[in-house]
């Protein structure tokens, strides 16, 4: 037990494996370390809680907000992170696995590990990245995996009158499998709530190429509203990161099935910004910006210097918050008082991003990414980052198998091509 101040409070129980969702309390209890309980013992609030987790059978009961901040207690009541690792978290991880062994080590040691208590829903679609996911073995819980082929979603009416085919790479068929992919995760958190009866308190919900430069911290966790990042908004709300209670996270969640609603409510033309405002404010969902440390590691190539309508690509160490705006590993070109004027010059509502005080660092994406920035990765990623990032690109066939077998045995529901078939895809024998 290192650490008890927030936000690197962890709990240092071995290996979960799924027969703690049964036994769950028991073995909670029994774990708890000895330091755990002294420093419980000095802390009232807490130790109330934990007095009535002992004495009463399962589920444990709802603690009140803790008086301290009874001033805050309202819709925005922010929860602190004693009581947020009693509470039920799930988090939502969508998309392809591209540059995973970037982004998934950042992941795991800045938004699960911060979370131990996190039951983590993967929803990927398969390709021959797809064996960079197994990496996910050390992920502290695993709920529910489900790796598919993609198929073609109908473009039904309503759909075609709703979303515009603007600006999205692959064109509303494009739009239609991301609002699938999203809204497939939440069907699979209701799936596990249904089959293990409970609900769960909050929804993280976050993609598989954010690369996290520093931890979420409890201060995301709002009741009542739907936290999103500021700033690359595209004419609706950043839709790269949310994190709401469980009422809020369905709305948010539901992309493909409210696309009647929006169409009902005269809604046309929308990219995928504008049509997860448009479901939020349609369904009287309130939402907050909150500053969030992470960006989308992306290997498209943008001009630059980016103009109005251009995208500006963050270097994946600066000092941030990014807030979910585009990034690569480079050697920034703009830094300092060269950003200001660049990113004045985007539009405000569109591919605008917070840049204040030194926070971003600008990249010359307009090409590949450039020689050696495996280099510059492992520099500013640090040792534990760049190992992992190593050992991945170096996977053998073997290792790939054996690690899926092993997630797998960890994961309670598993819908995905043999482990052999992930790993043959994108690996040689
Ligand atoms: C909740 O409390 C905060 C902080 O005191 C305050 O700013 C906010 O207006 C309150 N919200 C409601 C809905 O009462
Ligand atoms: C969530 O929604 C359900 C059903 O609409 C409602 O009964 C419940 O009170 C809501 N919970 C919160 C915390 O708002
Ligand atoms: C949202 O609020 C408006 C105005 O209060 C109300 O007419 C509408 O029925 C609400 N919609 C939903 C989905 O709750
Ligand atoms: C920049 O720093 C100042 C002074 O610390 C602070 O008041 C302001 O909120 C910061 N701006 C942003 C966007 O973080
Ligand atoms: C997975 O579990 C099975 C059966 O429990 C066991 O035989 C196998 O060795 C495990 N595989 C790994 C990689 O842990
Ligand atoms: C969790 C919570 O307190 N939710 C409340 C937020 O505020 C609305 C009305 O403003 C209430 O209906 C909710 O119950």
């Amino acid at each position: 037990m290192k650490s008890l101040n927030p936000p690197t409070i962890s709990f240092d129980i071995p290996r979960r494996i799924k027969d703690l969702h049964n036994n769950k309390l028991l073995l909670w209890i029994l774990l708890l370390p000895l330091s755990l309980l002294l420093f419980l013992s000095l802390s009232s609030p807490f130790l109330s809680h934990f007095k009535s987790l002992l004495l009463l059978s399962s589920p444990p009961p709802q603690p009140p907000f803790p008086t301290k901040n009874s001033n805050l207690n309202n819709n925005t009541t922010l929860l602190p992170k004693e009581d947020l690792h009693k509470k039920k978290i799930g988090v939502c991880l969508v998309g392809g696995a591209r540059r995973f062994e970037l982004s998934g080590p950042s992941i795991i040691q800045r938004v699960l590990r911060i979370y131990p208590n996190a039951d983590l829903f993967l929803h990927s679609p398969l390709d021959d990245k797809s064996y960079k996911l197994g990496l996910l073995k050390d992920a502290p819980r695993i709920a529910s995996v489900r790796i598919f082929e993609p198929k073609k979603i109908p473009e039904t009416e309503s759909r075609l009158r709703v979303l515009s085919a603007q600006n999205s790479p692959n064109g509303i068929q494009g739009l239609l499998q991301y609002f699938q992919l999203v809204e497939g995760c939440l069907t699979m958190i209701q799936d596990y709530q249904t089959r293990n009866n409970f609900n769960y308190d909050w929804i993280i919900r976050t993609r598989v190429d954010g690369y996290w430069s520093n931890p979420l911290r409890p201060e995301n966790f709002i009741r009542g509203q739907y936290v999103v990042p500021p700033g690359s908004s595209y004419w609706g709300l950043n839709d790269r990161f949310g994190l709401g209670d469980l009422n809020t996270s369905i709305v948010a969640l539901s992309r493909l099935s409210l696309i009647t609603q929006l169409d009902q409510a005269g809604l046309r033309n929308l990219n995928s910004e504008s049509s997860f405002k448009a479901q939020l404010t349609t369904q009287n969902v309130s939402y907050i910006t909150k500053p969030l440390p992470f960006c989308i590691v992306t290997d498209r190539k943008y001009d630059y210097p980016p103009s109005r309508y251009g995208v500006p690509v963050a270097a994946m160490s600066s000092p941030g918050p990014l807030n979910g705006a585009k990034c690569r590993a480079c050697n920034p070109v703009c830094t300092g008082p060269c950003v200001g004027p660049i990113m004045n010059g985007l539009l405000k509502g569109w591919s605008w991003t917070q840049w204040a005080n030194g926070s971003v660092q600008l990249c010359d994406a307009h090409s590949d990414w450039e020689q050696g920035w495996e280099n510059i990765f492992d520099k500013f990623a640090g040792p534990k980052l760049a190992k992992a990032r190593k050992r991945t690109l170096a996977l053998k066939m073997g290792q790939c198998v054996n690690d899926f077998e092993k997630m797998r045995n960890r994961t309670a529901h598993w819908a995905a091509p043999s482990s052999e078939s992930i790993c043959g895809l994108g690996l040689d024998l």
